[in-house]
């Protein structure tokens, strides 16, 4: 058994039945039995299936937000925020179902014509940031495409998605089809990679782990979706709405408490307007309401762990502070807001930290700007905040990312691709994209 722990009363609750290898072969053998059956769904039906899903989903709206809130301690108003995108998510790949569709191509002696098969099994390896959000990225595009699924949530987050998988039968979709392992990643998600029955993985975690499972990956000739670490910046120009830009960039990097993949956590300012810019931020981290994430009214709780806790503190220990908010008292994984002087060379501005810890940059013009936001491994996420449309799609073209927003600090939504660049993993999530990522092209040829 291993006890699942709310992150903000640092007590259990709920104890589970730990998953090794043994129950991981028994649900990639279920969900290979269940296959054939499902792969021959109509999409018409597999598309009704998916909406009652969705509408299950919105119907357990306060209930998932509950479970999500106390055992990640997402503020409870950003978790049923979070619940409905994934309700909109099943909604989006149930319309996506039909639509997926081949092509005709006209060829010397005949004509040829492509199909989209679904892969069979499909492992799917989550994070505890986003657990049930994540959850439904991957399952919505597996599922429209015909294949059979085993889901392995983080261990320290995995009630959500064992939740979830209870709707997806009461929405209709058959035993087997959707399948949860609970259960250690050295374990679970290692036989997962491993496994000659599962044809694909679709991961998103932290690069060193992604590392390890494209390595694991190769012995099967496993396709592979990676979703990695992010060190994202928000580029903010000396002609952008300076306090738009000021009152957006806490949550940009807050939300979650920091635990974000997509986190601007690299604010780069034009020195021209470096001072004034910092005392608008300054005086908008204040504002973020941390506290009990039960309570309406909080906008960040508390991290996942003691050990994360560490993780973060060790990134700020020798650097200067321009400021710290206040956690409260007591039990609770809490970290302050921290917002700090940074050069782009230094440790808490070059790794993933994962918390909220926030790097201030300087930068001297566009062409600096863009040296500073591409000098770094990962390439996931960005904004650019400036007045002027020709720079935003200048810069824009220029960041080496695979998700940017103007004059915004948002990056995703159920129809749009979302991935990265670089060491922040491949293939893409969202949208139509992601059905490719879940579907082999096949090619036939008719003579006629
Ligand atoms: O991630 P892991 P952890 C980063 C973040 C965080 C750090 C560690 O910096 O501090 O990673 O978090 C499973 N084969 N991100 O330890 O280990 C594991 O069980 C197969 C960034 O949670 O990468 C979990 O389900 N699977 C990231 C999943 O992989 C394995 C989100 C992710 O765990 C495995 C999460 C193995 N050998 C953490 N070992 C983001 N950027 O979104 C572990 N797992």
């Amino acid at each position: 058994m291993f006890a699942v722990v709310n992150p903000a009363t640092e007590l259990p609750i709920a104890q589970l039945d730990e998953a090794g290898v043994e129950e991981t072969d028994a649900a990639v053998e279920r969900a290979r039995e269940s296959f054939p059956a499902w792969r021959a769904v109509a999409p018409s039906d597999r598309a009704r299936l998916l909406r009652r899903l969705a509408t299950l989903v919105d119907e357990h709206r306060e209930e998932l937000a509950q479970i999500e809130s106390r055992n990640v301690g997402k503020p409870i108003a950003g978790a049923r925020a979070e619940v409905g995108m994934v309700a909109d998510v099943f909604h989006f790949y149930a319309g996506a179902v039909d639509k997926h569709h081949g092509e005709t191509i006209p060829v010397v002696g005949g004509v040829d014509m492509t199909f989209h098969e679904p892969l069979g099994v499909v492992g799917l390896i989550g994070p505890w940031n986003f657990p049930l959000n994540i959850s439904s990225w991957k399952l919505g595009p597996a599922l429209a495409c015909g294949n059979t699924v085993v889901l392995k949530p983080a261990e320290l987050t995995p009630l959500s998605a064992l939740r979830l998988a209870e709707l997806a039968l009461e929405a209709g979709i058959p035993e087997g089809v959707v399948n949860v392992v609970a259960g250690p990643g050295r374990i679970v998600g290692q036989r997962l990679v491993e496994h000659p029955d599962v044809a694909k993985i679709g991961f998103t975690g932290s690069t060193e782990v992604g590392r390890g499972v494209m390595q694991a990956a190769a012995g099967t000739i496993k396709r592979v979706t990676l979703e990695l670490g992010g060190k994202s910046a928000n580029v903010v120009f000396a002609d952008a709405d300076l306090e738009r830009a000021a009152s957006s960039a806490p949550y940009a990097v807050f939300d979650n408490a920091g635990q974000d993949c997509c986190a601007r956590s690299r604010i780069l300012v034009e020195k021209s307007v470096y001072d004034r810019f910092l005392d608008l931020l300054v005086e908008a981290t204040r504002r973020v309401r941390v506290g009990d994430p039960a309570d309406e009214q909080t906008e960040m709780g508390p991290l996942i762990s003691a050990e994360q806790r560490d993780k973060v503190a060790s990134y700020v220990a020798d650097t200067v502070s321009a400021f710290r908010g206040e956690v409260p008292e007591g039990a609770g994984y809490w970290y302050p807001c921290t917002l700090v002087e940074a050069t782009n060379d230094d440790r808490v501005a070059r790794e993933e930290v994962f918390g909220p810890v926030a790097a201030i940059i300087p930068f001297a013009d566009e062409e600096d700007a863009i040296r500073i936001a591409n000098d770094t491994p990962y390439g996931l996420s960005g904004s650019i905040w400036t007045e002027n449309g020709a720079r935003a799609l200048r810069v824009a073209r220029a960041l080496e990312t695979g998700v940017l927003s103007i004059n915004s600090n948002t990056s995703v939504r159920p129809s749009t691709p979302f991935g990265g660049f670089k060491q922040s993993g491949f293939g893409r999530e969202l949208g139509m994209r992601a059905l490719d990522g879940y579907s082999e092209v096949k090619n036939v040829f008719v003579a006629t």
